[in-house]
């Protein structure tokens, strides 16, 4: 059995960590290094290493994971047009994944530059 990574800790309440939204496929709580005013992580609670290495299986936590953005945004009052909000998923080297647990990054609370660096 491999190291439980810190998502998975976190979902296992064995690291303190406040959740934004819980359902029963995902978690969310606030990423620890803001890269906007409004930087929350939507998390599969089954480990997915990974979105290029999901399986046919995980169909509706990877469905649960964008329902989830969805209802986050509108709880944060983000949702309207006029504000807004970016979805990222980071997949390996190129693109700075650091955390080997696949996550939704929701970025929202100023205006997000594109193409993104
Ligand atoms: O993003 C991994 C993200 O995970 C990165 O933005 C920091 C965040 N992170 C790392 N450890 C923690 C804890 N303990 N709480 C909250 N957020 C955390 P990636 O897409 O893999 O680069």
């Amino acid at each position: 059995m491999s190291e439980k990574t810190i998502f998975q800790k976190i979902i296992d309440r064995e690291i303190p960590a406040p959740l934004v939204y819980e359902d029963d496929l995902v978690a969310a709580f606030n990423d620890i290094s803001p890269q906007a005013p409004i930087h929350v992580l939507i998390v599969p609670k089954k480990l997915i290493p990974r979105v290029g290495e999901a399986l046919a299986a995980d169909q509706a936590t990877l469905g649960a994971l964008l329902l989830a953005a969805g209802k986050i945004a509108e709880k944060l009052g983000i949702s309207d047009r006029s504000k807004g909000f970016r979805l990222v998923i980071n997949h390996g080297k190129d693109a700075g994944e650091s955390v080997p647990h696949m996550h939704v990054h929701l970025l929202a609370g100023r205006s997000l530059d594109w193409p993104p660096g």
